[in-house]
């Protein structure tokens, strides 16, 4: 039974108990037709409430279902039914009312809300628009400006904010079924959002707000808006629903589901049973960028951070970079001005001496990146921390088993790579070395959920999961910039697919110096048959490190860069030092190159046990990297493509290079068995 039907005083309580989220699944539809059906039979009755066990009122459609065929009864047909109800309908809602969800309590006559709940239509998130009257509803409710903002965007709305916009009549604190019962005794009418009519909007004026970048389901949703603004109610609906069916399976759809579901698999680690130990204080070493970005992280979700400097100036210049970085927080309105005038007394402290970390419940090494620098480092930590403490390195690429086996407590040592700045950006690899505790790996993700991170399990190699695939593409950019194709074409390749830049303008922004100092690190080991492209080594040479100094690729002299003259002519040396004809790509043929680099690289991750799942990569890919939410991630691309049809491409380009190209063996096993990766 996840639909119950109480009668208390008159007054019909519908309620809805279908864990986790309270999702419209087939017997939520089935069970409120029903009930619907004994309240329309029973004269006695003089009000209606729609309330949800658990921790929310209904989150949206069950998700679950769209790749099915739909059962009736619809959500729709449902909602009319409510609506058309002859006496009150009240929602109450707590938690967070989304998509279908509030859907349903927008066909309610009226709407009361816990003071901490929110409503929205997520549907442009899913690659959807609201297919329940959300497009008709919303805009007669509030008005089409809002609506527009609020569908086109997807965003939630508190209850203060919807109570403002008319979406809520009442805001409740305690007990939300008494809030609903007083306000049935006001003896309000029966109000019908679709009898109500929207005010004109000016669409050319309001479209320019709508951000797709490159999705098409914020675009729809407001041609929706925008067509159906001068229909009835019943032509609304037929458009909304035309449209609601044309992008319900479509590729985007497809994806930004893989992708929400890929977001919730990644907590489902070996470790999920162990017990986190509590983390209260954390400890930070290094002030810098990285460094600071995590502090601010941590001060943000109130925990208490001593950060470590190698002096007392760097200390304090590291706390000016840190309590500045929640300045900007305050001025975005994600911090109080209160919060952070209590974190700048105390809630952070700096210190130039590592006995100051003695009563931090976890450290944080976000030091230089040098696997000396490093194991000097955990080997004093390993003495000052108390010994429960669990030590994280913030390594990018490094192996983390080699700085945890200096220490005596292998077994408490994690990796945990940040990605900056670390206070913004969402993505955590939690990194887990061969001698690592159950308990330390489950409070390396209870910190990442704290922290507010998307939090992935990653095994030990050099550059994990992001990282190396992201060496592999560029790689594979190297190749393409070295055979005829210019930087600024490689990049507008990457922008067309959807990244927010292309690879060379992101090396430009990280600094080419960082670049060069790894590639030196790596050069003992690289494997001579493979294909060097020397050009990032020439332009750091000549003393350009990309945009802090004024070149790199791209030249940063005038408002907008442009490519480097001196950095086009070394390219064209280069190739006649190797006797290179220079070619020409089409953005389509570096796009695909790129891609296959990304899945034959993680495809090893995944055959090397190094990622869980192929949907962690994808996670990782659109959380880290820039990958396009809307196009799922490459393992995503790899399984919609087919494996085979992925693996004779590689095939064919391994004629150009067979080094780079050997294919991974776990695509050459499923290619056989026409298995997915996924
Ligand atoms: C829609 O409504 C279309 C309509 O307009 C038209 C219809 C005709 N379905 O996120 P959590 C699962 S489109 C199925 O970790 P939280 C989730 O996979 C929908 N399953 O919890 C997870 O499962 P598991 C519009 C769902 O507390 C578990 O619930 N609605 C759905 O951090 C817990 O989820 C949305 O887009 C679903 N709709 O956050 C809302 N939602 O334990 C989507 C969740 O097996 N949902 N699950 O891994 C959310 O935003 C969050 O889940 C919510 C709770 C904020 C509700």
């Amino acid at each position: 039974m996840t639909v119950s039907l109480a009668r208390e005083d008159g007054i019909a309580i519908i309620t809805i108990d279908n864990p986790p989220v309270n999702a419209t699944s087939h017997s939520v539809r089935q069970g409120l037709a029903e009930a619907i059906t004994q309240i329309t039979q029973d004269t006695s009755l003089r009000g209606v409430i729609l309330a949800c066990t658990g921790k929310t009122f209904v989150a949206g459609a069950d998700i679950r279902e769209f790749g099915k065929p739909p059962v009736p009864p619809s959500l729709r047909d449902v909602i009319a039914a409510l609506e058309a109800l002859t006496i009150p309908v009240v929602a109450a809602i707590h938690g967070t009312a989304l998509g279908g969800g509030f859907e349903l309590a927008l066909a309610c006559h009226y709407r009361v809300m816990n003071r901490h709940a929110f409503v929205g239509l997520p549907e442009v998130t899913l690659g959807i628009i609201p297919g329940a009257g959300g497009t008709q509803r919303l805009p007669r409710l509030i008005g089409m400006a809002p609506s527009i903002d609020m569908i086109t965007s997807g965003r939630r709305v508190a209850a203060d904010e919807a109570f403002k916009l008319g979406i809520a009549d009442r805001i409740g604190e305690g007990n939300l079924i008494a809030e609903a019962r007083a306000f049935l005794a006001t003896k309000p009418v029966v109000r019908r959002v679709r009898d109500l009519i929207a005010a004109p909007a000016n669409f050319a004026e309001l479209r320019k707000q709508v951000k797709a970048r490159g999705q098409t389901s914020p675009v729809r949703a407001f041609d929706v808006l925008e067509e159906t603004a001068h229909l009835d109610f019943a032509q609304g609906m037929a458009r909304e629903a035309e449209v609601f069916a044309e992008l319900r399976n479509s590729e985007q759809a497809r994806a930004l589901r893989h992708i929400f579901f890929a977001e919730r698999e990644i907590a489902k680690i070996p470790e999920a049973d162990a017990k986190p130990r509590p983390v209260a204080h954390l400890g930070v070493i290094g002030g810098g960028l990285m460094g600071t970005g995590i502090a601010a992280a941590a001060l943000l979700s109130g925990l208490s951070v001593t950060l470590l400097e190698r002096d007392q100036p760097s200390a304090d210049l590291a706390r000016d970079r840190a309590l500045g970085l929640l300045k900007s927080s305050v001025e975005r309105g994600k911090l109080a001005q209160a919060d952070f005038d209590r974190i700048a007394a105390g809630g952070l402290r700096t210190t130039a001496t590592m006995a100051d970390l003695s009563s931090a419940d976890l450290v944080i090494e976000a030091a230089f990146e040098d696997l000396g620098v490093k194991q000097a480092i955990f080997r004093d930590l390993d003495k000052a921390a108390k010994p429960d403490a669990i030590l994280a390195t913030n390594t990018s690429y490094l192996d983390v088993g080699a700085i945890a086996d200096v220490t005596a407590r292998p077994q408490q040592v994690i990796g945990l790579h940040f990605f900056s700045p670390a206070h913004i950006m969402k993505l955590l690899e939690v990194v887990v070395p061969p001698k690592v505790a159950p308990e330390t790996v489950a409070t390396g993700f209870a910190l990442g959920r704290r922290l507010g991170k998307i939090a992935v399990r990653a095994g030990v190699c050099d550059g994990f999961i992001g990282n190396r695939i992201l060496s592999a593409y560029r790689k594979q950019a190297e190749y393409l910039m070295e055979d005829g194709a210019a930087p600024a074409e490689i990049d507008a390749a990457f922008r067309d697919f959807g990244l927010p830049m292309g690879v060379f303008e992101m090396q430009d922004m990280a600094g080419l110096d960082i670049i060069w100092a790894n590639r030196k690190a790596l050069a003992p080991t690289r494997d001579p048959r493979e294909r060097y492209v020397r050009i990032v080594d020439l332009i750091c040479k000549s003393g350009r490190f990309g945009r802090k100094t004024g070149s790199g690729y791209y030249n940063y002299a005038g408002k907008t860069p442009t490519p480097d003259e001196a950095t086009s002519a070394l390219i064209a040396e280069e190739r006649k030092h190797r006797n290179i004809t220079p070619r020409t790509f089409s953005k389509d043929e570096i796009m695909d190159r790129i891609l296959l680099a990304m899945i034959n690289e993680g495809a090893r991750i995944l055959e090397e046990g190094i990622a869980l799942r192929a949907s962690d990569i994808d996670v990782v890919m659109v959380n880290g990297y820039g990958f396009p939410r809307w196009r799922g991630g490459p393992m995503f691309l790899a399984d919609e493509i087919g494996v085979k049809a992925v693996l004779r491409r590689i095939e064919a380009l391994a004629k150009e290079d067979a080094w780079f190209w050997r294919p991974s063996e776990l695509l050459l096993r499923l290619a056989e068995t026409n298995g997915k990766l996924g």
